[in-house]
């Protein structure tokens, strides 16, 4: 059945039964103290504010019978999946594959790689690693959201400009109908989120919608 969300730059209509939540990459390497978006030096304590809305989303998508799925930017423990520029970029001291305070840094099966405690996933939400930022780039994505009939996206989740905006670009040239959940999206650099929330909606909506949580709530209430 339908559903409208109120939204910029205009109203999202949506069924919750083609409708996935992609939540991306709510890791500890990104959102806690001695991961990899600490190593980068960023203020990591920007990005914990939206986790309880982020629980709210997945809750809500969860009791609709939306499909939900993790992103995961992780590497396997050989690096095969890591370009040598990725892991070189930035010339850290302790980067990709090198051991750190939470195991090997955006190393799948290490510490850091996992979810956030209150935002793992529940038993019948999906998975997906991803070697890249955009979460369709070397993944099953796009067939996994094929073979469950999905044609709108909610998506959430870190950063906003790099991982959350590269997978909406991604997905929106692919035909899905992308709405990002404003408060459930979160950067380093406020400024940044800010601009892409701008950018998205900008030109008639030329890369989709933006919402903030509660618009989403009403919709489905
Ligand atoms: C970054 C991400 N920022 N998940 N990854 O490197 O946005």
């Amino acid at each position: 059945m339908t559903k409208t969300i109120h939204a910029r730059p205009y109203d999202f209509p949506f069924d919750p039964a083609h409708t996935a939540v992609v939540m991306i990459d709510m890791q500890r390497d990104f959102l806690e103290a001695g991961g990899f978006g600490a190593m980068l030096g960023n203020d990591v304590s920007r990005l914990s504010p939206i986790v309880p809305a982020c629980a709210r989303l997945l809750a809500l998508a969860r009791r609709h019978g939306m499909t939900v799925i993790h992103t995961q930017e992780a590497h396997d423990p050989q690096l095969a999946d890591c370009p040598p520029s990725k892991k070189a970029r930035g010339g850290l001291a302790c980067g990709i594959g090198d051991p750190g305070p939470l195991g090997r840094v955006l190393v799948a099966g290490e510490p850091g790689a996992g979810f956030v405690p209150d935002l793992l996933p529940q038993p019948g939400d999906l998975v997906l690693r991803k070697p890249g930022k955009g979460a369709f780039y070397a993944t099953s994505l796009d067939a996994i959201l094929h073979a469950q009939g999905i044609t709108h996206l909610l998506i959430g989740g870190v950063t906003t400009e790099v991982c959350v905006q590269t997978t909406m670009r991604e997905a929106n040239d692919r035909g899905y109908e992308c709405l990002l959940v404003t408060d459930c999206a979160a950067s380093y650099f406020p400024e940044f989120h800010a601009a892409v929330v701008e950018m998205v909606v900008a030109q008639g909506g030329i890369v989709g919608w933006a919402a903030p949580l509660a618009e989403v709530e009403r919709a489905l209430s």
